[in-house]
C-alpha cells in the first residue's frame, strides 16, 4: 500500500490544538505503519520550517520521532517542500532518513504513473506567487534570512503564518470548476502531452477526486487541520479516505 497526505500545517493554530493534530498525525501513521511500504507527504507538514546551520525550530518532536520509528523499520517516506516549509536543507533527511523533493515527482507503479506536486504556483495565474517563490527559494534569500536571529527570523515567519489561510480558519473549501480552478487546469494542459494516470496534489486544502478523462484522476489531499484525508494505492486504484480515530 502506497499513502498519501499533506497539510498538517503543525504549529498553528495554538500549541494545544496543533498538539492534539500531531497526536492524531501519529495514530494515522501507527496503523498504516503494517501495510505501508511507501508514504509520500506531500508538503506544508509544517506551518513554518526554517533550519539554521546548528538549530532547527522547536515543536513537532512526536511526528519527528514517528518518521524516524517508521524510517527505521524500512518504510520508504518522502517530504515534499511546501510553501510554508520550503526552507529544509538536509536536516530531515539526515535525522529522519526521508527523501526531500523540491518540486514535482514522477513515478511508476504498478503500471499506473503519479504526478506529484505540493500544488503551489502550478498552473495559470497565481502570479504574484510564482515570482515571491522564486524570491524566497534564492540561495541569497535563505542566506540572508539565515542571518536574522531566529527570534527575529522565526517571529516574522510566525506573523505571516498567522495571517495565512488555513490559521484564520477561512480556507476556500469551494471548487472553482473545471474551467477554473489552477490545478485542474494544470492537469489538462500536462495530458495534451502526455497520460499519466494520477495526479496528487496538496495545497489546496479541498478534498478532490476528480475523473479528467476516462484514465487519469486528479486528486487533492486536503488538509489536516479539519478534513482528515489521505489518499491510497492499493496497486490498482486509488482511495481518498479521512482518519477519523
Ligand atoms: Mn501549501
Amino acid at each position: 500500500m502506497i499513502y498519501f497526505a499533506s497539510d498538517f500545517h503543525l504549529g498553528v493554530p495554538n500549541f494545544e490544538a496543533s498538539l492534539a493534530r500531531e497526536k492524531k498525525i501519529c495514530r494515522w501513521l501507527d496503523t498504516i505503519k503494517k501495510d505501508a511500504t511507501e508514504i509520500y507527504l506531500l508538503g506544508d507538514c509544517f506551518d513554518f520550517w526554517f533550519e539554521y546551520k546548528d538549530v532547527v525550530p522547536k515543536g513537532s518532536v512526536r511526528f519527528l520521532g514517528k518518521i524516524a520509528e517508521l524510517t527505521d523499520q524500512g518504510i520508504k517516506i518522502t517530504f515534499f517542500k511546501g510553501n510554508h516549509d520550503m526552507w529544509t536543507f538536509g536536516y530531515l533527511e539526515k535525522e529522519l532518513g526521508v527523501q526531500m523533493i523540491s518540486n514535482e515527482l514522477i513515478i511508476e507503479r504498478n503500471n499506473k504513473t503519479f504526478f506529484l506536486h505540493h500544488g503551489d504556483g502550478i498552473g495559470p495565474g497565481d502570479k504574484g506567487y510564482k515570482i515571491i517563490k522564486k524570491i524566497f527559494r534564492h540561495p541569497f534569500s535563505i542566506a540572508l534570512f539565515g542571518f536574522l536571529h531566529p527570534r527575529l527570523g522565526a517571529g516574522l515567519a510566525k506573523y505571516l503564518s498567522r495571517k495565512s489561510r488555513l490559521g484564520k480558519g477561512d480556507s476556500d473549501k469551494t471548487y472553482l470548476g473545471d474551467d477554473k480552478e489552477f490545478s485542474t487546469l494544470f492537469c489538462k494542459e500536462m495530458l495534451t502531452r502526455q497520460h499519466y494516470d494520477y495526479f496528487i496534489f496538496g495545497h489546496r486544502h479541498l478534498p478532490l477526486n476528480i475523473q479528467l478523462d476516462e484514465k487519469s484522476q486528479y486528486i487533492n489531499l486536503g488538509e489536516w487541520v479539519h478534513d482528515f484525508t489521505y489518499a491510497v494505492f492499493d496497486g490498482t486504484h486509488i482511495e481518498l479516505k479521512s482518519f477519523n480515530n
